[in-house]
């Protein structure tokens, strides 16, 4: 499984960084966000360094649909609302305009607020 030993997301899966852990499994490893965006905020990350949505390919189609099963379970245990008036966001940020900061592939699971809506 490929890593890159100075990856800040790979140090934090392998436990040399301090995180708030959500979730861990075979292909990944669930963390609260540092600066996070509402009451809910975690990152699903998965073991293997891919550094973008753009170096994914067929061969992470099991991973990419676990990690998209898994906000959602993950989030209602995390204390999520509940659907239609509740619900959470699912975000995977790719690239300089699309917002990445974290060049280690990760999807923001984002619940219990709307800060996307102009109140
Ligand atoms: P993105 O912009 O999609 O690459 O988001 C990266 C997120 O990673 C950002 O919301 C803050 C979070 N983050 C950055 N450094 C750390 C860290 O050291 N620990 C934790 N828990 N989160 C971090």
């Amino acid at each position: 499984m490929h890593h890159d030993p100075d990856c800040l997301f790979c140090k934090i899966i392998e436990g040399k960084i301090p995180s708030q852990k959500v979730h861990e499994d075979e292909l990944v490893y669930a963390f609260k966000d540092i600066r996070p965006w509402a009451p809910i905020h975690f990152l699903i990350v998965p073991r293997e360094h891919i550094a973008s949505m753009e170096q994914a390919g067929p061969e992470h189609a099991r991973l990419l649909s676990h990690m998209l099963l898994l906000g959602p379970r993950l989030a209602r245990e995390q204390g999520s609302n509940p659907y239609p008036d509740g619900g959470y966001r699912l975000q995977i940020n790719t690239g300089t305009e699309g917002g990445q900061e974290v060049y280690h592939l990760h999807m923001h699971v984002v619940a219990g607020a709307r800060p996307w809506l102009k109140s």
